[in-house]
């Protein structure tokens, strides 16, 4: 499908079209996760460029090198790409523990309202918190996409890391990620695309993302990075052809999330007591070598 073809089906694309018309749900949400740094921010820009006439870059979503550079995104910011179609730019997927990633898990399952600060909770009441406070007010109508954000630069992905991901991706939104690889002219990958293949990927896409240096419209990026999007409405037609309940497929993601957050509960108390253990073993260890060098001590003169 050439750009222009891609373009005009997804910004015509509605969730009432599908056989079974839209079955309740009203908006469909890319949700983008990624280490920071790999261009979440930039391919939110890119994406909204695409769809856009003209060859003026504007700075959406405000990218930048690193975390000192004031662009690490804490705020879930969410940008609208057509009356239907919004991208969720969310938090996290650096070095994480187990809460870190039960408040990724919560923003996948949309239960952290859009436009609120994420914070990294560590324990088990302010998690439960957070998820009595989206009771309040649920959103039940937006259709989850997720997206992983993974840059060429980088090396290969921690496998078991990004496996557990996918696997809880199918769990909660009966998705995979579409796996994006940006940043494709400055690094190898063919070779990444290969590990993501190998972990079950369906959908991956290499791209070079637009920016401020580099903006000029060409027929093949502009294609890539539409065509994401286009695969994205794919999956979601696909799975509206099937009987959906937006309340249940809420409830089944609430489900997971309280049972992720009860497991990363339990492991903290296990690391605590294990900690504990280790202490009081290295604190025995020392009183018998004390002890020790006290007999011994007169028969070495
Ligand atoms: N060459 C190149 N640079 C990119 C690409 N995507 C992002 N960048 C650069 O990588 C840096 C981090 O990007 P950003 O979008 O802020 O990453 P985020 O932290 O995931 O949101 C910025 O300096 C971008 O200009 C790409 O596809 N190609
Ligand atoms: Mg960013």
């Amino acid at each position: 499908m050439e750009p222009s073809q891609l373009r005009q089906k997804i910004l015509s694309f509605s969730l009432d079209d599908g056989p079974r018309g839209n079955q309740g749900y009203s908006r469909v949400l890319l949700q983008l996760f990624g280490y920071t740094g790999h261009g979440k921010s930039c391919f939110i820009n890119s994406c909204k460029y695409v769809l856009e006439e003209g060859e003026t870059l504007t700075p959406y979503a405000k990218a930048g090198d690193n975390e000192d550079g004031g662009a690490v995104t804490t705020i879930r910011n969410a940008y609208d790409l057509t009356e239907n179609i919004t991208m969720v730019d969310n938090r996290g997927y650096n070095a994480m523990n187990s809460f870190q990633r039960a408040e990724m898990y919560a923003q996948l399952g949309n239960f952290i309202p859009v436009g609120e600060e994420v914070e990294w909770m560590d324990d088990y009441t302010a998690m439960m918190h957070r998820l009595e406070d989206a009771e309040l007010n649920p959103n039940y109508s937006d259709f989850i996409v997720p997206i992983l954000i993974y840059s060429a630069t980088c090396s290969l992905p921690d496998r078991k890391e990004v496996q557990t991901f996918m696997d809880n991706c199918i769990r909660m939104t009966g998705l995979y990620p579409i796996i994006v690889i940006t940043k494709k002219k400055s690094g190898d990958f063919i070779e990444i695309d290969k590990q993501f293949k190998l972990m079950g990927a369906e959908v991956i896409i290499a791209i070079e993302n637009y920016t401020n240096e580099d903006y000029i419209k060409t027929h093949g990026r502009t294609k890539d990075i539409l065509m994401i999007i286009h695969k994205a409405l794919e999956d979601v037609t696909f799975r509206l052809g099937q009987e959906r309940n937006p309340r249940r497929d809420w409830v089944q993601r609430k489900k997971f999330l309280l049972e992720y957050i009860h497991k990363a509960d339990q492991e903290k108390k296990e690391e605590q007591w294990r900690r504990e253990e280790e202490r009081r073993r290295e604190e025995e260890r020392r009183r018998e070598e004390r002890n020790k060098k006290f007999w011994f001590w007169p028969f070495w003169k």
